[in-house]
């Protein structure tokens, strides 16, 4: 069987560790990449995402490649630029298999099988299920009856059950990672990795809420051995020789006898530098030492709100502000970078809070604070309680089920207020000055003076071009820019050219 996996913009483990397995069982794959240059949740600019347009490109890539089966990785913001892909190639190839998967569909496969385009939902863990999605189509009769799916048939659905999660991860193989260089070979250079799947936390925004509603009573967290993951690794630095290491684990410091067992093996046998993902309260001078074995150059804690009561009451959230400012000071003192993530927008936030948020970071200064505004993912306990505060009604969500992201990080949405705008250049000013300058600057209210339109270029422009910051991972996606900007416009300039010659000679 050929299958094709669809996505864009970034590198998708997800889809590496389902090709691996599809091929290992003799089935081949492609990777069809749309690079949404201009067009990804951190940098938006209408007019130029038109120009760098890649989407008839990439059917006719489809296309060309004739697939048995077309496999969708679906997160909400890509949801309905999916959708729009399936139904072209629908048009062309009706008789393909169009599978749907990951965290969008396994929220809501109803709503998504609902769409004439999709032919199944894949819910919960892919591995498996879509194997037996391949070896079933491949066999020219298509079992109905696979664990984790959802098909329809003669009108009606079929709702398969899940199967539990898969136990042994090493049991699996190890991504494909060929699939994703083969198509932008410099990806090469920033290996990607998870060591585990899960997470042990429930923050009411975070979509770890729908795998703890799909697999009730099975362990939240899962580990991979640490020679299992030091064996891909090896194996990673012999073929590609990667410059820096990332870690894509929520809670990568949660478990400290395995962070203890594994930075001594790192340590000896790779040695590359590393980024991972963590929170506040996991930090201490023990976790500090493993990660210093690791070479880790930055990590990444998701804070949220420094105001104790959002925090906890809103976002389910522990840690406490003294925690907080423990965490950022041991890292500066041990030269591991510190970004913090925060969300804006959260239900109940009030101006005080923010300028307490801004006043908290002026005080501390970590190396980089994020923003992100709050989105309202579908299903997560979040969405519940915004309903109940009257934030959110039946509308709202319907919309949010669509398309939650574009409605909720522009300026034309209808859930957060347009003047919280202002308070996202007041932290992102933080990084331009100096304390006591920006301590007048709060006290004066000279924030309200702050534009109203989104920092997101300039958020861009300072990631990509501030010398101390060009190792963040979120760096990495810009990567694809050139080569894809470049490749883009010499096909429509051909195009272009093509259509001229064909004038002329009529
Ligand atoms: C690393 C990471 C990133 C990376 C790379 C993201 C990427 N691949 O596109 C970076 C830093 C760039 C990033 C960016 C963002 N991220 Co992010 N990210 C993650 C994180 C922490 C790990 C992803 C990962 O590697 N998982 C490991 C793999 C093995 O698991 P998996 O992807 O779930 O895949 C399995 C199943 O889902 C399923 N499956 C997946 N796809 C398919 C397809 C088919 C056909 C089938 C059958 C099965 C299947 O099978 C796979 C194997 O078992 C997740 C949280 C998480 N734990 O998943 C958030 C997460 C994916 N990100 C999230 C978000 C919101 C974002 C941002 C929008 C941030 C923002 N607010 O601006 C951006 C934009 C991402 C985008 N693509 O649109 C959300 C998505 C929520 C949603 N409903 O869409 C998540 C779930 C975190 C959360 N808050 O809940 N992110």
């Amino acid at each position: 069987m050929k299958i094709a996996f669809v996505y864009g913009a970034f590198e998708n483990l997800g889809i590496e560790y389902l090709s691996a397995i599809l091929k290992l069982h003799g089935h081949s794959t492609r990777l069809a990449f749309d690079p949404m240059l201009f067009n990804d949740p951190f940098m938006h600019i209408h007019s130029f995402s038109k120009l760098f347009d890649y989407q008839k490109i990439l059917l006719k890539q489809i296309l060309d490649y004739k697939p048995d089966m077309l496999a969708f990785s679906v997160v909400s913001s890509y949801y309905q630029w999916a959708l729009k892909i399936a139904q072209e190639i629908k048009k062309y190839l009706p008789f393909v298999h169009i599978t749907f998967g990951g965290i969008h569909p396994s929220a809501i496969p109803e709503k998504v099988l609902a769409n004439d385009c999709v032919d199944s939902v894949v819910i919960g863990e892919g591995d498996n299920p879509l194997l037996e999605l391949a070896n079933s189509l491949g066999k020219g009769k298509l079992d109905h009856s696979i664990k984790n799916i959802w098909f329809k048939c003669d009108g009606q659905i079929i709702k398969n059950p899940l199967r539990p999660y898969i136990e042994e991860l090493d049991s699996l193989p190890f991504p494909d990672k060929e699939l994703y260089y083969d198509v932008i070979p410099k990806y090469k250079s920033g290996y990607t990795i998870v060591t585990r799947r899960g997470c042990i936390n429930s923050c009411s925004f975070c979509c770890n809420n729908i795998w703890h509603m799909r697999y009730p009573g099975q362990k939240k967290i899962r580990f991979r051995s640490v020679d299992n993951v030091i064996m891909e690794l090896k194996d990673a630095l012999r073929r590609y020789n990667f410059k820096q290491l990332r870690i894509n684990d929520d809670l990568f410091t949660y478990n400290a006898d395995w962070l203890k067992e594994f930075s001594k093996a790192y340590k000896k046998n790779i040695g590359k530098p590393t980024c991972c993902f963590s929170s506040p309260d996991q930090i201490n001078e023990n976790v500090i030492r493993y990660l210093k074995d690791i070479k880790c150059y930055q990590i990444c804690l998701g804070v949220q709100s420094v105001n104790p009561f959002l925090r906890k009451q809103v976002l389910n959230r522990g840690g406490d502000n003294k925690k907080i400012k423990e965490a950022i000071y041991l890292l500066r003192e041990n030269k591991i970078r510190c970004v913090v993530d925060n969300i804006l927008g959260i239900p109940g936030e009030k101006e005080e809070d923010l300028l307490e948020t801004a006043r908290f970071y002026n005080e501390n200064r970590p190396n980089r604070i994020c923003i992100f505004w709050l989105i309202y993912y579908p299903r997560t306990p979040i969405v519940d309680k915004a309903l109940k505060e009257g934030i959110l009604n039946d509308e709202l969500i319907d919309s949010i089920e669509d398309d939650p992201y574009r409605g909720a990080n522009t300026l034309q949405n209808k859930i957060h207020t347009k003047n919280k705008i202002r308070f996202h250049w007041l932290l992102l000013l933080l990084h331009f000055i100096p304390a006591g300058i920006y301590n007048s600057f709060i006290k004066k209210k000279l924030y309200k003076f702050l534009p109203l339109i989104s920092p997101s270029i300039l958020e861009a422009l300072y990631t990509m071009l501030a010398k101390d910051r060009l190792d963040i991972p979120r760096k990495s996606s810009y990567i694809r820019y050139f080569p894809f900007m470049r490749g883009i416009l010499k096909i429509k300039f051909e195009n272009l050219l093509s259509k001229q010659e064909y004038h002329t000679h009529r």
